[in-house]
């Protein structure tokens, strides 16, 4: 045991990042939003990171969303600051050039839903239970839980989840298209690292591209998004990878990709 907020350990290529406040159901103070910023520059920047993981520890939770202690006292300039501190570090995520997947292993509420839903992928235990329940303190979603919700599930699930604040069972939060997996819970690492193992060994450009377009699409009109998604794919003519890849495939073998 540690009193860092975050622990972070590298299984090969696989970099996995655990938010560490299990007394408080890793609940997101400051410290910890800036650790996680800080984590995640890294992993951006770091050649041996291929993936990220992100989970929170002990059995319970993931994140029971950003800390209730820490917000009850702060005034409308300091909120907006929290709230600020927490948006940029989860655009940080959400922008990475390399796949994050959020390992759901518990609550994922307030801003620990928010925090899920600013990663690529998320798979969750099925005893995991997620909602935006800011409404039952008089808040509101502030780390962008009401735009990535929207997005995400559509404006039914949205409205649902945010005006009654009600958390929903993992199962349900399938059906909404909040999460793309639900596995066992005593599956929940092996299936996550089975998938993560699956993306690093991906040619890495290719990902990145795949996010990237993703990424511009959602923000903008279709034929914005076509041309950006044209001139990406032509780019990686210019890529080793793209030779191996189909060199590989015509070769009947496996392709090693560099991510040169
Ligand atoms: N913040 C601070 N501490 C928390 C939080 C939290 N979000 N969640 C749990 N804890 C603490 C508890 O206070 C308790 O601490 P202690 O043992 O010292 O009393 C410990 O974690 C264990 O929690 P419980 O005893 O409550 O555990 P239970 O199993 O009984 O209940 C629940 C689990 C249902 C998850 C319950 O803890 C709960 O409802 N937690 C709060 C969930 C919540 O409301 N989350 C949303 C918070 S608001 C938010 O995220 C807004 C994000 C945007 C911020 C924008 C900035 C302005």
């Amino acid at each position: 045991m540690t009193d860092a907020p975050l622990l972070v350990t590298d299984r090969d290529a696989v970099r996995v990042i655990t938010v560490n406040r299990p007394d408080k159901l890793n609940a997101l103070d400051s410290a910890t939003l800036d650790a996680l910023h800080a984590a995640f520059d890294d992993a951006a920047t770091d050649p041996a990171v291929r993936v990220v993981v992100l989970t929170g520890a002990g059995p319970k939770a993931f994140v029971a969303g950003a800390d209730i202690a820490e917000m009850a006292g702060l005034r409308p300039a300091e909120g907006r600051d929290f709230s600020l501190r927490g948006t940029r570090m989860m655009r940080r995520v959400e922008t990475l050039p390399k796949p994050v997947i959020a390992m759901v292993n518990g609550y994922a509420l307030g801003g620990g839903l928010e925090l899920a839903m600013s990663c690529h992928l998320r798979i969750a235990a099925d005893t995991a239970k997620v909602g935006q329940p800011e409404i039952n303190l008089g808040l509101i979603p502030g780390f962008g839980g009401s735009q990535r919700l929207l997005r995400l599930a559509g404006r039914a699930a949205a409205l649902e989840l945010c005006l009654t604040g009600a958390p929903v069972d993992a199962a349900r939060a399938l059906a909404l298209g909040i999460v793309n997996r639900v596995v066992p819970a005593a599956d929940l690492e092996a299936e996550t690292m089975a998938l993560a193992g699956q993306l690093a060994n991906a040619a890495p450009l290719a990902l990145r591209g795949i996010l990237d377009c993703i990424n511009i699409g959602g923000e903008c009109a279709i034929g914005e998004g076509l041309e950006y998604e044209s001139a990406q794919f032509g780019l990686m003519f210019a890529t080793e990878d793209m030779r191996e890849g189909t060199a590989a495939f015509l070769a009947r073998r496996k392709p090693a990709f560099t991510g040169r």
